[in-house]
């Protein structure tokens, strides 16, 4: 790979000359876009040099284009690539958080190539439009690997490895569960009025969850699925969504949340519009991720249930990495086992084991 160690000639020779620039990079954006860089990202670089940019002696550099920070799941995924990509473990990692735009990610993955990371790790926004600058990085030899969401690429040598959450298998399980608790409640046979506040349009949690659920919805012709909106996968959007289906329909029996941060959103609308949910409730809400704010919410009797999806790929990226340092080869697509939960468990005893 790119990775060089410099001499101490060199070095001092860069600084000299960059002295001579006027002083380095004066702390610019590496990224060169209108993205918003966490504070402790690592050492920013200089776009006009981008030989050496990313050198880092011994360290493998590893350019991380994140969605954003628009939830719950996203401020753990965040934190599990921080904590494990440390110089500590061996790492440079230059982090990027596009704020849920396409284009930033587009930008962040050219300023990577540029700089000459060793990796680029990409979370993308949504599946398509990716083709042309996975190709410039293929150009430039730089290994792609993808996590969480998938990207839809006619040539899959594009990139080397995704690990991720099983969406679709995700989106059943939700099905499958809403079944089974309206049965338990004598309520199998009965017209049921459904909404879907669904994540960010086109982004892969997003397909995955609501063809999981179309797949359910087949197989049960009682269901009736009234409207489905995005809720942008922020709790913001979530209530101002839930707020409209309310205003549009006084009959909904449940609502499906395409994450636990849209949930908290909708359980506010339904509360402020005078109406009940949770197990007691006059709607049923379920939603997708199980962070911890969602247990809370379940012990407080507002959520029905929650259906996993693990944001804790950190450390699985790394095991890729190394593999691939190692020159072994990796399996192309790993899924990661997920779980779900619903007020029936214990809660508090899973809650005070939950990572996230
Ligand atoms: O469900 C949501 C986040 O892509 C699986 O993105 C991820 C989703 C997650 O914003 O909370």
């Amino acid at each position: 790979m790119k990775r060089k160690v410099l001499s101490a000639f060199l070095i001092a020779a860069m600084t000299l000359s960059m002295a001579a620039c006027g002083g380095g990079n004066g702390g610019s954006d590496s990224t060169g876009g209108d993205s918003a860089p966490a504070a402790d990202e690592a050492e920013d670089t200089d776009d006009a040099e981008p030989e050496g940019d990313a050198d880092s002696g011994e360290l493998i550099t590893v350019g991380y284009a994140q969605v954003g920070a628009e939830s719950d799941w996203r401020t753990a995924n965040t934190e599990s690539f921080k904590s494990t990509f440390t110089e500590e473990n061996g790492y440079k990692l230059i982090f990027d958080d596009a704020q849920q735009k396409q284009e930033n990610q587009i930008k962040a993955i050219r300023s990577f190539i540029q700089q000459e990371v060793d990796y680029i790790v990409v979370a993308p926004v949504v599946e398509t439009g990716w083709e042309t600058v996975l190709e410039e990085a293929k150009e430039a030899g730089i290994p792609v690997i993808l996590s969480d969401r998938m990207m839809d690429v006619s040539d899959d040598s594009l990139f080397e490895a995704w690990v991720g959450g099983n969406f679709v298998l995700e989106g059943e399980t939700c099905g499958d569960w809403i079944a089974e608790y309206l049965e338990d409640q004598g309520r199998g046979d009965e017209e049921i009025n459904m909404v879907t506040i669904q994540g960010t349009i086109g982004a892969s949690a997003q397909v995955g969850r609501t063809e999981g659920m179309a797949n359910k919805l087949k197989e049960h012709s009682n269901w009736k699925m009234l409207d489905m909106q995005s809720g942008e996968f922020t709790q913001a959007k979530g209530q101002e969504v839930m707020e409209s289906f309310l205003k549009s329909y006084d009959d909904i029996d449940v609502v499906i949340c395409e994450n636990d941060n849209e949930a908290f959103g909708a359980i506010d609308a339904i509360k402020a519009a005078g109406k009940s949910c949770g197990p007691d409730g006059d709607i049923i809400v379920v939603s997708f991720d199980s962070v911890k704010a969602a247990f809370e919410s379940m012990i407080a009797g507002d959520l029905n249930a929650t259906f996993e999806c693990n944001p804790l790929h950190g450390p699985r990226v790394a095991e890729i990495i190394q593999k691939l340092e190692a020159g072994e080869t990796v399996d192309k697509i790993q899924y990661v086992d997920e779980s779900y939960f619903d007020t029936s468990m214990d809660l508090e005893s899973i809650l005070a084991e939950r990572a996230y």
